[in-house]
């Protein structure tokens, strides 16, 4: 047997979504939760969501709180994270995962209040993240991966953020001719979820 999880988020992508769509990949046995807000706020650990909440077989609750923490917990339990790697590469994979919150304050205050006067902002710095990322890949081969030739938990990640991009317009900075690399690897994520 194995673990069970419950996903503490609101109804939307935001920064559920990618620990979603690892939950997704690796077939885990999950449920998407949403609770009523504030009032479930003091039972998180640090007053904010996501919280992923494991049972284990044998009953034990694990629960666990920061999204980028969610991911790599995720990822190490699923043999997700870079084999092999040195500390350097390791951290500098790890700097890509961090590169993608650049955007995403002033992404979540445009995508789901409105405000119109981000998006310029979130247009300046995806255009930069995506020449950064775009050469990561390309270095890596550009087959669809950011580290060796198998699906780590970046890849995942990286997809999600795209995709949810792409839904909300900006598309454009994505463009295959610009970013090849970006575009395999959206093309071989979206195969494998
Ligand atoms: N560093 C945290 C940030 C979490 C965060 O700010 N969550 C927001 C939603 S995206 C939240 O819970 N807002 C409700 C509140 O602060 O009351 C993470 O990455 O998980």
């Amino acid at each position: 047997m194995s673990s069970s999880y419950e996903l503490y988020y609101f109804d939307l992508e935001g920064l559920g979504e990618p620990i979603r769509n690892i939950l997704r990949y690796v077939k885990a046995d999950w449920k998407d939760i949403h609770p009523e807000w504030p009032q479930f706020k003091p039972h998180t650990p640090f007053g904010v969501l996501p919280v992923l909440v494991e049972t284990k077989p044998n009953g034990e609750k694990f629960t666990i709180s920061e999204s980028q923490v969610i991911e790599r917990y995720l990822a190490s339990k699923y043999d997700l994270l870079p084999k092999d790697a040195s500390p350097e590469v390791l951290f500098t994979y790890e700097q890509y995962r961090g590169s993608l919150s650049n955007y995403f304050i002033s992404f979540g205050q445009y995508a789901y209040f409105n405000d119109e006067s981000k998006k310029q902002v979130v247009e300046d710095k995806v255009t930069i993240l995506a020449e950064k990322h775009e050469k990561a890949l390309a270095d890596n081969g550009s087959n669809g991966h950011y580290y060796g030739d198998k699906i780590t938990y970046l890849d995942i990640v990286a997809y999600t953020n795209f995709m949810m991009l792409k839904r909300h317009g900006f598309g454009h900075l994505l463009a295959p001719e610009k970013v090849p690399s970006i575009n395999k690897l959206i093309e071989t994520i979206g195969k494998a979820l």
